[in-house]
């Protein structure tokens, strides 16, 4: 009985405390850390720092949906990304070129009931809203919709950031570790350069390499034309895509797909060790759901210092979110910070809240009559991102398969390091657009999904629309503004070798019918450079040299020209890291956590 008894006033206090620490935060609460966004950047930032002992406020501009199956069961990815109850829709350009725009064959246009087309021959008086952008936001940010999909980058791309900067904690060496805290690995139990103890569970996809299906057939053929043989096919189908072989930037071929879900295939992600950090109601942790930041406050001192946030609490105040109601517009709150201001808000929302802050390039920030605090002309410019392609094609029957996939890297002729990654199976991706990915090409369609690892324009820019914290701001990613020439060398060469796969398949899956892209090499790389699709958008707040006045954070994430705040997200990498974000904003997440607990 005492027992019992005992058991449920321990249960009652917890729930008490747990939701006294996801209330909303008082009027004028001083915390020693504010948190803004809770995706891979800010998200494991937050936990880690209130379980050393800090007090932190987040403030999360969605809400709580860890427990929608869309969301918790990875296999649901592609219903998460077109859920309501987490979508955050973007629409940008691929460049200033009309007529270009005009040919993107999946833009989405506004009818004029309200719902969207999606095509290049428009319903009388529907609106162009440009090229379908996903985000998600809710609790956890994008890494709660997301296909899982990680990539330790390629050594050269960590150990740049520490060349940029001379900054020799970036080392690619160095960053393991910060692997190793967050990762609780299942496909490499006694390794001992992977962690095991982390809040990220990783586990390996099932490529499909000993099944029953046609993937062992194609599979043979990949691993002999990447150089290996049919024999290794068993290893190469298990090599560890994260670990820390020698010369991993040089190594090609066919390599083991490593994801963030747990062995059950629930999705593991920061939004759940936020949750369970708040929940275990023990840390000093106040999360504020359905709070969107508009302001960061600053002292008045010669340098200023970041002191506080001003936010509005409410539901789908972003009008990003498809439930957005132009006339529900929050109850205001403000919050400070005795220690500092953390913004990762992502690529497209830090450099928005930087610059209606203050931060920014001068010109675009008098236009909006927002009073200058920084002169930052690198906020919301050079932002990066992977170019994607499908090769897409159709077997002469369906393509036996349970949805496995397998990854190959390639190194193409005009790269020094492997710049290609690709994963192949039986499904159809080629972009983005409200309903993705269908309707597809039914059970006998094939592809490779191409990611561009190291493009060499990095042109994008964020612009304010508007001086509304609703508002969204303009995109344009301004793809192929330079390296033209050879990414889409790189590109076709990716095409052109699968396509040499699968002409070497002998059962009756052949022959094939090539869907996307067709015709002579010119015809392609036009395909692909206005049709190539991109979700992975980084560096809208760069972290580069001193001296570099487009650097807006130094080598710690501190943005310069202020004290006390910081930028940790997608929008602090100089570069996209690899050919997937996910795992090095994660990454970059720990570091930061180190940087400030050393008081770097
Ligand atoms: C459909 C889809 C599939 C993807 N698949 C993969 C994949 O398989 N592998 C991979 O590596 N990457 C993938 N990505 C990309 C990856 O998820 C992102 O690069 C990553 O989540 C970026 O993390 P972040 O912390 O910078 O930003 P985000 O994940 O965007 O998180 C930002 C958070 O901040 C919140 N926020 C923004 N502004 C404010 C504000 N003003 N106030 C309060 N809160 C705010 C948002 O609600 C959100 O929760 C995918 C992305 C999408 C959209
Ligand atoms: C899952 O997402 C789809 C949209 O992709 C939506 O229609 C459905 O209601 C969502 N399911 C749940 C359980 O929220
Ligand atoms: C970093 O700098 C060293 C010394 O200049 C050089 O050898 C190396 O190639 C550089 N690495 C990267 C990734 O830029
Ligand atoms: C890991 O180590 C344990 C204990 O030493 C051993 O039983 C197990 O077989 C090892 N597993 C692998 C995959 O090597
Ligand atoms: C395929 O190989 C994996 C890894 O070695 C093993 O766990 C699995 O049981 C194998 N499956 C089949 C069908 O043989
Ligand atoms: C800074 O000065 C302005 C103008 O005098 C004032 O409105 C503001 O409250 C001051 N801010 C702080 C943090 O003291
Ligand atoms: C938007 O909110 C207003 C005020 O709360 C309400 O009257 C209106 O019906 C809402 N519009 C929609 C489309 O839900
Ligand atoms: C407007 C207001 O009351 N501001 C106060 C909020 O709390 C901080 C820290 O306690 C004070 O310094 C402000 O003056």
């Amino acid at each position: 009985m005492a027992l019992v008894l005992s058991l449920v006033s321990r249960l009652f206090l917890l729930s008490l405390f747990a939701l006294s620490a996801s209330a909303a935060p008082s009027k004028n609460k001083t915390y020693e850390y504010i948190v803004v966004g809770t995706g891979p950047g800010g998200g494991p930032l937050a936990a880690n720092l209130a379980r050393a002992g800090h007090s932190v406020l987040v403030l999360e501009a969605g809400d709580d949906q860890t427990e929608n199956v869309n969301v918790s069961q990875w296999i649901n990815f592609n219903a998460a990304g077109n859920d309501p109850a987490t979508r955050w829709d973007f629409f940008v350009k691929h460049s200033d070129d009309e007529a270009r725009e005009s040919r993107y064959l999946h833009s989405t246009w506004r009818n004029t009931d309200g719902s969207f087309y999606v095509g290049t021959t428009p319903p009388t008086g529907a609106q162009r809203l440009g090229i379908y952008y996903p985000r998600a936001g809710t609790l956890g940010g994008c890494a709660m919709h997301n296909g899982c999909l990680t990539m330790n980058p390629n050594d050269f791309d960590w150990d740049n950031i520490a060349n940029i900067t001379g900054d020799s904690s970036w080392s690619a060496k160095n960053m393991r570790k910060h692997l190793i805290s967050a990762e609780r690995v299942h496909y490499a139990p006694n390794s001992t350069n992977h962690g095991h103890n982390g809040w990220l569970d990783m586990t390996m996809l099932d490529s499909g390499f000993n099944g029953t299906g046609d993937a062992p057939t194609i599979m043979k053929i990949a691993a002999e034309d990447s150089g290996a043989s049919a024999e290794q096919l068993a290893t190469l189908a298990m090599r560890d895509m994260n670990g820390d072989q020698p010369n991993r930037d040089q190594l090609t071929g066919i390599f083991g797909g490593v994801s963030h879900i747990n062995p059950n295939g629930r999705r593991s992600s920061p939004g759940y060790y936020v949750r369970d950090t708040v929940k275990e109601g023990k840390y000093p942790i106040t999360l504020s759901l359905n709070s969107l930041a508009t302001k960061i406050l600053f002292s008045n001192d010669t340098t200023p210092k970041a002191i506080g946030v001003e936010y509005l609490q409410g539901k789908s105040l972003y009008s990003a979110d498809p439930r957005y109601n132009v006339s529900d517009k929050g109850t205001p709150g403000v919050a400070y910070a005795s220690k500092e201001v953390i913004i990762s808000g992502g690529t497209f929302n830090s450099p928005q809240l930087l610059k209606l802050s203050g931060i920014g390039p001068t010109d675009e920030l008098k236009k909006f009559n927002i009073p200058i605090i920084v002169d930052s002309p690198g906020v919301g410019h050079r932002v990066d991102d992977n170019y994607e392609a499908g090769a897409i094609s159709t077997a002469a029957r369906d393509v036996k398969s349970q949805g496995e996939i397998f990854p190959v890297f390639l190194k193409t002729s005009v790269a020094k390091i492997r710049d290609i990654y690709m994963w192949c199976g039986s499904f159809s991706f080629e972009g983005f657009w409200p309903g993705f990915p269908g309707p597809g090409y039914g059970p006998s369609q094939y592809e490779c999904a191409i990611v561009h690892m190291n493009p060499r324009s990095q042109a994008g820019t964020i612009t304010l629309r508007s001086a509304d914290p609703r508002d969204v701001p303009d995109i344009n990613l301004n793809f192929f503004k330079n390296g033209e020439k050879e990414d889409l060398t790189a590109l076709l060469e990716a095409v052109k070798w699968v396509r040499s796969v699968l002409a070497k398949v002998k059962t009756d899956l052949a022959p094939w019918t090539v869907k996307h892209p067709t015709g002579t090499d010119e015809e392609q790389k036009t395909y692909m450079r206005e049709q190539a699709y991109s979700h992975h958008a980084t560096s809208s707040c760069a972290i580069g040299a001193d001296g570099d006045k487009m650097a807006v954070l130094d080598s710690r994430f501190r943005v310069r020209g202020v004290k006390g705040l910081r930028v940790v997200d997608a929008s602090s990498f100089p570069k996209v890291p690899g050919a997937f974000p996910v795992l090095p904003t994660m990454m970059l997440s720990e570091k930061a956590t180190e940087d400030i607990l050393t008081g770097r």
